[in-house]
């Protein structure tokens, strides 16, 4: 009887060890070597895999990075962009942009010379979705087919395929002549958006990434900018500085509450 009772509690024991192994291989598998080319090639090869920062290591790369993966139904996709309070500053500079900045699990920006490493691969397509949440509860987003980014060289210029979605083809424009497809990136230290000046009215816009916040693929400014001044609810609306996707939320501008940007690939 005795002996039973010791097979028992050595069982248990045994079966605890078992378990904090199990979850420590979990934790391990997020962190170290690189666990794919990107985030939809780990939810392909393992389809329960939880969202989290991942290393990753794009097809035909050297070196390996970061990123947090957001596994839905529809696949893993890799997150370069996420809004949600005010507690990480967007108003930065070339470097920072092209670097990447904040925290992965929480409000960031990847970096646009780890998203020129991953979608540079000509082989490869990539879907761009945005996903955008509102002040009052409510949800939109917008998809772009073949999104790709040039090099540094070329000022990580914007390229975008088919728009599908409900939030309006911002990237486009709200209007003509504010098309940010094939546009490069503008900074404060850097100015690419095409504004020598432009004229909005009685305005006279010189520099886009000024007046609208952080940086973006500007285009005599354009109609999206999500890297502008994050305000919270009840200060929303009318700043030139804020989360904007006018085709969404026109004509006041209104600064979203959350933003998400990330790719797929296909
Ligand atoms: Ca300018």
């Amino acid at each position: 009887m005795q002996v039973r009772m010791l097979t028992a509690a050595g069982y248990g024991f045994i079966s605890a060890l078992l378990l904090s192994c199990s979850i420590h291989a979990k934790k391990l598998q997020k962190a170290g070597s690189p666990q794919g080319t990107d985030c939809t090639q780990i939810w392909k090869l393992t389809p329960q895999a939880s969202s989290g920062v991942y290393v990753i290591q794009p097809a035909g790369v050297k070196t390996h990075f970061k990123v947090y993966c957001e596994m839905r139904l529809d696949g893993g996709w890799t997150v370069f962009q996420k809004r949600s309070g005010g507690n990480v500053s967007f108003n930065r500079k070339w470097e920072a942009y092209k670097n990447g900045f904040g925290n992965q699990t929480r409000d960031h920006w990847l970096g646009l010379k780890k998203v020129f490493l991953l979608t540079k691969n000509k082989s490869m397509k990539w879907t761009m979705r945005v996903d955008l949440w509102d002040h009052e509860g409510g949800t939109a987003y917008a998809e772009y087919k073949n999104f790709r980014l040039k090099n540094e060289k070329a000022a990580f210029k914007l390229h975008v395929g088919k728009y599908t979605g409900n939030a309006g083809d911002a990237i486009r424009g709200a209007y003509p002549g504010i098309n940010q497809d094939g546009y490069s990136f503008s900074t404060v230290d850097r100015d690419n958006d095409g504004c020598s000046p432009c004229i909005f009215g009685d305005i006279a816009e010189t520099e886009c990434a000024l007046s609208q916040g952080g940086g973006w693929w500007y285009s005599k400014c354009g109609s999206a900018s999500l890297n502008g001044e994050w305000h919270p609810t009840g200060e929303h609306i009318g700043w030139s500085s804020g989360l904007h996707w006018l085709t969404w939320k026109p004509p006041a501008p209104y600064s979203a509450k959350a933003s998400q940007m990330m790719i797929k690939s296909v």
